[in-house]
């Protein structure tokens, strides 16, 4: 028995030796349940009370000295492994990095963003609000009751008998000047919603900037003068305004608003389509019945308000010539801005 384990010992110490690829099978073979040195141990039983001890001992020591073999060569195979992993791997720092591509501003909002810094600069404050609101801010405050015509050319989404998604953002002003006594100077940009079939003028989300100043002694001057900065700002210093009769139920009087064509000066031309002026807003003095449903005395104070489409602005100003071209985001048009 001893020259067995001798035996085991030398030639799995010689088979480690020669491959490490084996290591596992060849630890089945002489260490495993079903393994030579198993066998042997097995045998023990018909050693004389001497010898067991003397073979146990060495039968151990035959044990623990291939475990060790195949320990110190695993640990080897592991190290030679991450030394070519590491070799293989090695990550040159120096090669100038892949660029990422980032996007572009939404034409929609360099529109909004020009017109925003154009108020900025006069003294307007920013406002915002609700898109989904009370019917009453919506209409009732601002002169439309529940029968009125405007209702048709403004319907909107409704969510319950008294609460829509805002078909203009004038429910924002209202809101403040029922918090706020004047001097009151503010825009408010944002989403609107009506209930119209989408083409290449109309959406039933669309962009609305706002504008509202309210003070002792506001006049249709200050309303001109005004808008003939903001349209001098936005299409250029030769920029011409004129302002036709209109009717708007929160304004009294009311007006829109052409600037002169900023392609050809007004001569007219294909852009304006041979007018020379181009339709960019509404506006008005504040209605006495708006100021007063809003809780500001109409015999203290006046003021004037305006509204235009921020999509007509971002058409206009970048040569578009179909609305929906602005919410595909294909992104061969985006890439363009
Ligand atoms: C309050 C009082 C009055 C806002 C105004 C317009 C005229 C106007 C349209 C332009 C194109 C809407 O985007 S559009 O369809 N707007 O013509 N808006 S005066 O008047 C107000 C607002 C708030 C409290």
């Amino acid at each position: 028995m001893r020259e067995t384990l001798e035996r085991i010992k030398n030639e799995a110490l010689e088979a480690l030796a020669q491959s490490d690829a084996q290591i596992e099978d060849l630890r089945i073979k002489y260490l495993g349940k079903k393994g030579e040195l198993t066998a042997v141990l097995r045998g023990m039983g018909s050693l004389s009370a001497e010898e067991r001890p003397v073979i146990g001992q060495l039968a151990n020591e035959v044990r623990a000295a291939i475990e060790n073999k195949i320990t110190e060569l695993s640990q080897t195979a592991k190290q030679k492994a991450l030394d070519e992993k590491l070799k293989s791997e090695k990550i040159d720092v120096t090669v100038p990095g892949e660029k990422v591509k980032i996007g572009h501003v939404h034409p929609l909002d360099l529109a909004q963003k020009q017109l925003e810094d154009i108020f900025l600069g006069m003294g307007y404050t920013i406002v915002d609000g609700p898109e989904v609101e009370y019917d009453y801010y919506n209409f009732q405050a601002l002169n439309i009751p529940e029968d009125h015509p405007a209702r048709d050319t403004q319907d909107t989404f409704y969510i319950t008998d008294k609460i829509l998604l805002r078909s203009q953002t004038s429910p924002v002003q209202a809101r403040v000047m029922e918090k706020t006594q004047p001097p009151i100077k503010i825009i408010s940009p944002g989403r609107v919603y009506r209930s119209d079939a989408v083409d290449a003028t109309h959406s039933p989300l669309f962009h609305q900037l706002e504008g509202l100043v309210v003070d002792e002694g506001i006049t249709m001057g200050d309303l001109k003068g005004t808008l003939e900065l903001f349209a001098k700002r936005m299409f250029g210093d030769e920029t011409k305004i004129r302002f036709r009769p209109h009717h708007f139920p929160f304004t009294e009087p009311s007006a829109e608003v052409d600037v002169s064509c900023f392609m050809c000066g007004g001569e007219g031309c294909r852009f304006c389509k041979h007018e020379g002026w181009i339709e960019i807003l509404g506006a008005g003095m504040v209605h006495p019945n708006v100021l007063r449903n809003c809780g500001i005395d109409p015999e203290k104070y006046s003021g004037f308000a305006f509204g235009l489409g921020i999509e007509r602005i971002a058409l206009l100003k970048y040569h578009i010539d179909d609305m929906r071209l602005l919410y595909e985001n294909d992104i061969r048009f985006l890439n363009q801005f």
